[in-house]
């Protein structure tokens, strides 16, 4: 039984409030949208229910231009979808509970498997903006977990690889590459970015990697997909703009939206 106090009993009280708020009984699979994901959106399904994230306990509220603190309800064939049309980040300093508080909640809600998409740098040339690219591993460079106490999770193959296969079988294009969470807001400087080359990354972003070890650890089903936005900082020359990001999703919601709408339908 867990500790009243804890935020695992916190994301049990969220997803009885979710029940009920949405009528669903249960959901099945996951999907957080990260930057420039919103528009793919509407090719998942018919939205049964839309509620605000801060309805539920233990959510605050959205803190980012182009961000939407919303979560809704789709039905897809059999399944019902629960999807987050934003995410808590790290760097809003709320702390490492309210990060992967969605993630707890699914878990709660029933799901078994969770989407976790971003935007993010790339650092490989041949990414243009509105690339995305399947997340093979991560480095997690906060320095911090979501896992309290004694509890040594495996985290091999935690972006499972039968999941990864059945995308490149929807897509035979998609990349796969080591994604590096750094704690944010600020990006990197071109001296970070040679850091993370040298580590063997190949993404960097602002999140993911706290949620997926909470995913593990509630024993769902991870598949991570990046959206590459921008190149990395001191690789094109350009300084790096918020506005670049939300304008390479709204370039790239087509493709993202087909790619979800049949990826979903095979987890
Ligand atoms: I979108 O270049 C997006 N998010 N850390 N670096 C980091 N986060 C990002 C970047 C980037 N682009």
């Amino acid at each position: 039984m867990d500790d009243p106090t804890s935020p695992h009993s916190l994301a049990q009280d969220a997803a009885a409030r979710l029940a009920e708020l949405t009528g669903v009984e249960r959901h099945d699979v996951a999907l957080v949208l990260g930057s420039g994901w919103l528009p793919a959106v509407d090719a998942l399904g018919q939205a049964t229910a839309e509620i605000d994230t801060t309805d539920l306990p233990g959510f605050s509220p959205a803190a980012v231009a182009g961000h939407s603190g919303k979560i809704r309800s789709v039905r897809a064939g059999e399944r019902n979808l629960l999807v987050f049309l934003s995410r808590t980040h790290y760097y809003e300093g709320k702390g490492v509970d309210a990060v992967v508080h969605g993630v707890r909640t699914a878990a709660r809600a029933g799901c078994r498997s969770i989407v976790l998409t971003n935007g993010c740098g790339g650092l490989r040339q041949t990414w243009t903006p509105g690339t995305p690219v399947l997340i093979s591993d991560h480095i997690n460079l906060t320095g911090r977990s979501p896992v309290v106490g004694a509890s040594f999770i495996d985290l091999t193959d935690l972006y499972s690889s039968r999941l990864r296969t059945l995308c490149r079988e929807i897509d035979p294009s998609l990349d796969e590459a080591v994604y590096v969470q750094f704690p944010g807001p600020h990006y990197e400087t071109p001296a970070e970015i040679g850091m993370v080359r040298a580590i063997g990354g190949e993404l960097v972003g602002m999140s993911t990697t706290l949620e997926a070890i909470a995913a593990r650890e509630a024993g769902m089903e991870v598949l991570g997909i990046s959206l590459v936005t921008n190149l990395a900082a001191g690789i094109s020359g350009q300084p790096l703009q918020h506005e670049e990001v939300l304008e390479a999703g709204r370039a790239a919601a087509s493709r993202m939206g087909d790619l979800l709408g049949r990826i979903v339908p095979r987890i």
